[in-house]
């Protein structure tokens, strides 16, 4: 997706002018993929830009980097305080927002000690991930041929970088086969997430997503559909999910910051339910909706105001 600059990137703890957060070549994470990150959105509401759910974006930052050795030296209030001055430097009401923790130039070969460990903290406007219609249509997926990674391999339930080379695998070969976005199974068979995103479905009014030692990233979104949905009297499961589960579900969708809630209206070709955008879906994704955009008084505790 094309990017849309804005005009300063928070880099240690400096702001520095867009076309200048430059690295090395030989930044080490560039090499071989050890680093971290988030993505965050702020959006625009009655009383100005807030971010949702800023603590927890940056406590599992925080949390990412611990479960692979990495110290970030910046701690969790300053890089909350961090975000905010970004979005206020940069005079921007809506954004997606990109902390990310490497490890930059000073030492090659694997063993990153030695490495300094570089934060940016970068904003721009980003829109709906998989398009306006993919939110009020759903979109078409395929089951990706790549597994998801296991955690003995690498560990699913922190943002690593390398992560995302399993991802931009299963995104790509679902682009290039004509379909919107992927599904990736675990090694087991079951269903894990989508390259960006968690997966949901509902059956016969039962709304089920699969457990984390499915391969899942314990997505915010996630979190916050589970804890709508329980506050509607959505009766709700977390269970291990096969395709066959998926194929059979009358509705599913996708979570994510950027993914926002999208619904599935297909995989591999065939419809989901009526092959359109189910009435639980959409009842949680306007109620998604609304929260984020500070117009539910019942989640405001979400929301970090940034003015
Ligand atoms: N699984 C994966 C693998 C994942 O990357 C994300 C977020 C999620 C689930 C959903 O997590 P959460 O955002 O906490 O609800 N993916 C981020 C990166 C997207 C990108 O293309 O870059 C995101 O949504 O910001």
């Amino acid at each position: 997706m094309a990017l849309t600059p804005t005009k300063f990137i928070w880099f240690n703890g400096e702001f520095v002018p867009w076309e200048e957060a430059k690295v090395h070549v030989l930044t080490h994470t560039l090499h071989y993929g050890m680093g971290v990150f988030e993505g965050i959105r702020c959006y625009k509401t009655e009383r100005g830009p807030a971010v949702f759910r800023l603590k927890d974006h940056i406590e599992r930052l925080h949390n990412s980097a611990r479960m692979v050795g990495m110290k970030i030296p910046y701690g969790i209030e300053e890089l909350i305080e961090a975000v905010k001055e970004t979005i206020r430097r940069n005079q921007i009401e809506e954004c997606y927002i990109r902390p990310i923790a490497f490890y930059g130039y000073g030492v090659m070969g694997l063993n990153p000690a030695g490495a300094p460990v570089n934060v940016a903290i970068v904003v721009w406007p980003w829109g709906t991930y998989l398009g306006e219609e993919g939110l009020k249509r759903g979109v078409r997926v395929k089951i990706s041929p790549w597994r998801r990674i296991h955690p003995l391999i690498l560990p699913p339930q922190a943002k690593v970088v390398a992560n995302y080379a399993n991802s931009i695998l299963a995104k790509v070969d679902a682009l290039s086969s004509g379909y919107d976005e992927a599904i990736l199974l675990n090694l087991d068979g079951k269903i894990a997430e989508g390259p960006g995103e968690n997966v949901f479905m509902v059956k016969d009014g039962v709304l089920c997503t699969p457990p984390v030692s499915s391969g899942a990233l314990i997505g915010i979104t996630r979190d916050s559909i589970i804890r709508i949905a329980r506050d509607e009297g959505i009766p709700f499961e977390e269970r291990e999910l096969t395709v066959d589960d998926l194929l059979g579900a009358d509705e599913a969708f996708f979570t994510g910051t950027a993914a926002e809630v999208t619904p599935i209206r297909e995989v591999d070709g065939k419809p989901i339910g009526a092959g359109v955008r189910g009435p639980i879906t959409e009842r949680l994704q306007r109620i998604y909706f609304d929260t984020v955009r500070g117009r539910n008084s019942k989640y405001l505790e979400w929301l970090d105001f940034v003015s």
